[in-house]
């Protein structure tokens, strides 16, 4: 994925906790102060066979691996002193995170910086904003937990209907406010607040290893498609209204006669209200952003209801938010985040409440069915409401005869087990030509062997963390079975391996119409499907039968091939020779028929979260002209 340039990693102080001795040690570009940093070995192979990826002939260490499990270090990566080790590693910008702390110290100062450490205090988080109590400070609590050790990492005071209706309230109270700061301002305290979350990414990336199981440089990948939508919005910062609270469009009559009688019409773009958001545990903080920042810019207030498996990060991200906000001209309150838990009662009613004027929402499917069924059971009060929907895809990776097939396994390979398949752009199925298929699989199958790391994320060389949860592992679990059962060859995988860990797997799928391929399981899980010269038609209905439709990646020279697939498949996203997955943060995301239909950012960034007021202008006490020219006296 393409990256702007990354959050720079903010020097942590020296955490002085005890059990620790000697302040921690700095290693910069690689080059320890004291002691070395030892980066996982890299292994360039001379036999390109079974080389994995010619094209590069790189591995990250080891050979080929049974299982590719990496322990799960549950304590200090440098045990022998306990001694916390700051690394910045130069020269690979996604990989500037602090690496190397042990996992104890990292959660203890992540929720510390983030102000979330509720184990000094002996009780549950606070608020995330004083004067709202977002996240109740009484009442029922929940435990949060890392998917990796399945350590506690915090409580929360679960919030009920009141302190909802609170953040609402103090939400639109704000908004009004915020609506009428002129567009430029808007734009620069929008932009500042993209700053405050790239000085924070060190601690905001390392929040989400903990919280999600996601690996730093996945993490840090996360918050670069924040700075990218705020680029995006820098660019188009014209379009929220300049000098003025709202843009106001000018425009001639059509009609001859008002024309002439010196009728003109005006268009104002204003800000539709509250924007209600609710987001996946996949990916806590860019689909949020990239629907808020722009929302913001254009004058909305927007109100969060994150997944309650990474609640952390949205109340970390939206107390990085709401500092800048207050900071810059009194605004707190106008984004705000508040943790329904498991209270889907609760999240209906935050649904169906007439004061959003918009719900976009990440998930699954059946989120995006719940939602729409508590509009419509409200009848005709929330006709007008809008919904812009992202829920997941099947996406299909297509390697055909003449592409480069080393790069298309590098792009499959991470496309299907990056974030452990948990993108709603992973890759599920790889449609690979006749032609190439079996040095394709053959490569890929090599790939999986001694590519893949598995373990705490955290640890060097890990590529592939735990899924999110205990439910995840029987979904994966009971996924593989059935893909058997219905006739899938097992070529690599298939395990679960303990805690919330499970095998990247790859498996032969006996041809077209093979039934898993048209589901979407939501786990590190690939088929391959084999196709002859004659069949790309076969190819584009298999992938549409699904009814997906988010991205797809086609590996070719041939530009004939890649306009049929690009125009006949129906999704948002075609790449070309590039894989499945991964936002280009700043355009159109989204896709067509159980994907949602919605587009987040692109340029519809602003319009999305606009209503637009119609005037034509007649002089006072002129003639009148009705519509359409009628006429009405009588003969
Ligand atoms: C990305 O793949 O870069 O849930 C973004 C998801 C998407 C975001 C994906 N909403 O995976």
């Amino acid at each position: 994925m393409l990256r702007t340039r990354p959050p720079q990693l903010a020097r942590p102080s020296a955490p002085r906790t005890r059990g620790l001795r000697g302040p921690a040690r700095l290693v910069v570009n690689g080059a320890a102060k004291k002691k070395k940093l030892t980066p996982p070995a890299l292994e360039v192979h001379d036999n390109p066979q079974p080389a994995w990826l010619p094209r590069t002939r790189i591995s990250h260490g080891g050979g080929a691996n049974e299982s590719n499990v990496v322990a799960v270090p549950r304590r200090t990566f440098n045990a022998d002193t306990d001694e916390p080790i700051y690394a910045v590693v130069g020269g690979h910008p996604e990989m500037a995170l602090a690496l190397a702390f042990s996992r104890e110290t990292i959660s203890r100062e992540t929720l510390r910086a983030l102000d979330l450490d509720d184990r000094r205090r002996e009780r549950p988080l606070r608020p995330v904003l004083p004067d709202v109590s977002v996240f109740a400070p009484e009442g029922a609590r929940r435990d949060v937990f890392d998917p990796t050790t399945n350590a506690r990492l915090g409580s929360i005071h679960v919030a009920s209907w009141p302190h909802v209706d609170a953040a609402i309230k103090r939400a639109k109270e704000v908004q009004a406010r915020w609506a009428s700061v002129p567009g430029d301002e808007r734009v620069r305290i929008v932009l500042a607040v993209a700053d405050a979350i790239a000085k924070n990414a060190t601690h905001l990336g390392n929040l989400l290893t903990l919280e999600v199981g996601k690996t730093p440089s996945e993490s840090l990948g996360e918050l670069a498609e924040i700075a990218e939508v705020a680029a995006a919005i820098g660019e188009r910062k014209d379009e929220c209204g300049g000098s003025l609270a709202y843009p106001v469009r000018r425009y001639e009559s059509r009609d001859k006669t008002r024309k002439s009688l010196g009728w003109y019409g005006e268009e104002r773009a204003l800000p539709i209200g509250i924007v209600g958001k609710t987001t996946a545990f996949n990916f806590p903080y860019a689909p949020f952003a990239w629907g808020a920042l722009p929302a913001m810019a254009a004058g909305n207030g927007v109100v969060w209801k994150p997944h309650p498996k990474a609640t952390l990060c949205a109340m970390a991200l939206t107390k990085v938010i709401d500092d800048v906000l207050r900071t810059n001209g009194g605004f707190s309150g106008l984004v705000t985040c508040v943790d329904a838990g498991d209270d889907e009662a609760l999240t209906r009613r935050m649904w169906r409440d007439a004061r959003f004027a918009m719900w976009e929402c990440t998930g699954g499917e059946a989120m995006g069915e719940a939602l729409l069924r508590s509009l419509a059971s409200e009848g005709a009060t929330r006709l007008g409401v809008r919904t812009l929907l992202e829920l997941g895809g099947n996406n299909a990776a297509v390697v055909h005869a003449d592409a480069d097939v080393a790069q298309a396994v590098e792009s499959v390979l991470f496309g299907a087990t990056g974030t452990s398949g948990q993108r709603c752009t992973s890759t599920r199925v790889a449609y690979v030509h006749d032609d190439v298929y079996n040095y394709f699989e053959r490569l890929l199958v090599a790939g999986y062997k001694q590519e893949l790391r598995i373990g705490d994320p955290f640890t060097p060389g890990v590529n592939v963390g735990p899924v999110f949860h205990a439910d995840a592992v029987e979904r994966f679990k009971r996924g593989v079975d059935a893909c058997v059962k219905a006739g899938s060859t097992l070529l690599c995988g298939g395990r679960a391996l303990g805690g919330n860990f499970v095998e990247p797997t790859l498996l032969r799928a006996p041809g077209f119409n093979h039934p898993p391929t048209a589901t979407e399981l939501f786990s590190p899980v690939l088929h391959l499907v084999r196709y002859r010269d004659d069949q790309l038609g076969d190819v584009v209905n298999d992938i549409n039968r699904g009814g997906h439709g988010l991205s797809c990646g086609v590996f070719t020279g041939n530009e004939d091939v890649f306009e049929t697939l690009a125009t006949t498949l129906r999704v948002g996203i075609a790449n070309l020779n590039y894989g499945t997955s991964g936002a280009e943060a700043g355009e159109n995301f989204g896709g067509e028929g159980r994907t949602g239909g919605g587009r987040q950012m692109g340029p519809n960034m602003f319009r999305t979260y606009t209503r637009y007021v119609n005037t034509m202008r007649a002089p006072l006490g002129g003639e009148v002209v009705h519509a359409q020219g009628v006429s009405q006296k009588k003969r």
